[in-house]
């Protein structure tokens, strides 16, 4: 039976994916959430929104005669995470996960580690600071508490409701990010202080090189507990995967 992928996407590492998949003209389809109002151009079927939970991923897995799934959404994309997991648990779908590996702090790096978006909330409970929230739009609700700080706000698109910050600017911008640009933003801002997941990766790496350079303190937020499953760093290495997995008939 001929491989028919699902790639859960929204990642650099789903992108390399995609391009690879393509090439070798493998049937497949590259999921995103619809979070966002544009998604980058991507050389495979698209298919946007939720599956509807767990349940609702193996209606579509088995519908649609899916025979892998490839997860590579983003390391705190836990809930995509779970469903996928549990889906192809159940119906005995192999799943590998395409990630990255987390970063690592240098010995020269100002990092407060803390373990979730809570305890990064926490950590900005002191005397006014000028703080790059490099976290996105989801959960910036979670900072509001902490009005006595100027903040840098990076963010996909326009947000419809002004952020309810007492003293922000918002910039308009996605990845990924080169350094250079990352220095003069922070520069720009006067920064000192970054409020970032530990993504991994290149595509969100800038600010943290930037920070790196700069001196300036990150409080680098811990990756959620994923379930455990077959992991790959290299979007190259899904093909051997398929090799050693082929398509049940
Ligand atoms: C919708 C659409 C590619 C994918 C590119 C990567 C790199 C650029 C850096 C900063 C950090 C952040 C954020 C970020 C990066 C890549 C990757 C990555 C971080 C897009 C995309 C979608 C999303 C969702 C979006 C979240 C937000 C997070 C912004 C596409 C552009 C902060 C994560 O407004 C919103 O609702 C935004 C939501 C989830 C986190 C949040 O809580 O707000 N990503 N980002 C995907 C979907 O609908 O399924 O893929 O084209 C993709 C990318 N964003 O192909 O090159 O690989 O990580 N994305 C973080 O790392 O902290 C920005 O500003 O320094
Ligand atoms: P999440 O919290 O793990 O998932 C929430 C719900 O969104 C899921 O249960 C699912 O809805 C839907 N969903 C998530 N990813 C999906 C996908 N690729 N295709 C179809 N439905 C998806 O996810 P998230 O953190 O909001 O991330 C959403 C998307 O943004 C993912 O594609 C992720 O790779 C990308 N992204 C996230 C981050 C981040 O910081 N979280 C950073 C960069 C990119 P149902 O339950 O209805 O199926």
């Amino acid at each position: 039976m001929q491989p028919n992928l699902l790639i859960l996407g929204g990642t650099s590492e789903a992108t390399s994916l995609a391009e690879i998949i393509a090439k070798q003209a493998i049937k497949a389809t590259l999921s995103y959430a619809g979070r966002v109002e544009r998604i980058a151009p991507q050389p495979l079927p698209k298919r946007v929104g939720g599956f509807g939970g767990s349940d609702g991923l193996k209606t579509y897995l088995k519908t649609n005669h899916i025979t892998h799934v490839i997860d590579a959404t983003h390391p705190f994309a836990a809930q995509m995470s779970e469903h996928a997991f549990v889906a192809c648990q159940a119906l005995n779908i192999p799943l590998l996960r395409l990630t990255r590996p987390e970063w690592q702090k240098m010995p020269t790096d100002n990092w407060q580690h803390v373990a979730d978006m809570n305890a990064a909330v926490s950590a900005l409970a002191g005397d006014a600071r000028r703080v790059m929230l490099a976290i996105g739009r989801m959960h910036l609700g979670q900072f509001i508490q902490h009005q006595q700080h100027f903040y840098l706000l990076r963010l996909v698109d326009k947000p419809e409701t002004p952020p309810q910050f007492a003293d922000y600017i918002a910039e308009i911008s996605r990845g990924p990010f080169t350094v250079e640009n990352d220095i003069a933003l922070l520069q720009t801002h006067n920064i000192d202080m970054i409020v970032a997941k530990n993504a991994g990766g290149a595509g969100a790496f800038a600010k943290i090189a930037a920070a790196r350079q700069l001196g300036i303190e990150v409080i680098m937020i811990d990756r959620p507990v994923l379930p455990k499953t077959e992991i790959s760093h290299e979007p190259q290495q899904v093909l051997d995967w398929l090799k050693h997995n082929p398509a049940l008939p």
